[in-house]
């Protein structure tokens, strides 16, 4: 079994996080989301999310694709988690591209273009106008 995994904070869930998830489960068979917490979030991302941590992985557990969600406490738990979980590929956005090359040491590591109209931070400001 190919087990996948990828990071995100993915609030305000939308069509272009899904694109990612699809793709991503594509590669293998079994995909993980490492959910940012909410502590995490504000603490080391500085981004208030408008779901709380339960109600994104709720929303996540119900996407065909994803197969299991665990939290993302820190910037450090990638190479422990690709261990733990016996990751064969990770996969990020290309807004992230070269951030996580020091993954290759324990697994492939895929970059996926991005969805470009869409994003969290444009929905907010659509809906602030
Ligand atoms: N994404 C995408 N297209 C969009 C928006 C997001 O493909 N229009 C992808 C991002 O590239 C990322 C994933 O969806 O791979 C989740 O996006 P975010 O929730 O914005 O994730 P981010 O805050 O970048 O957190 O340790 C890694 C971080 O937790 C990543």
């Amino acid at each position: 079994m190919k087990k996948i995994i990828t990071y995100g904070t993915f609030d305000l869930l939308h069509y272009g996080h899904v694109n990612l998830l699809e793709r991503a489960k594509k590669l293998g068979d079994y995909l993980i989301v490492a959910l940012s917490t909410d502590e995490f979030n504000w603490n080391m991302k500085q981004k208030k999310c408008y779901f709380t941590y339960e109600e994104r992985k709720r929303l996540l557990e119900a996407i065909r694709y994803v197969d299991l969600v665990i939290p993302e406490n820190n910037w450090e738990q990638k190479i422990s988690d690709v261990k733990e979980f016996k990751i064969d590929t990770f996969v990020m956005g290309n807004d992230w591209t070269g951030k996580f090359d020091f993954l290759k040491d324990y697994c492939e590591v895929v970059y996926l273009p991005r969805t470009p109209e869409i994003s969290t931070t444009q929905i907010k400001k659509d809906l602030s106008e």
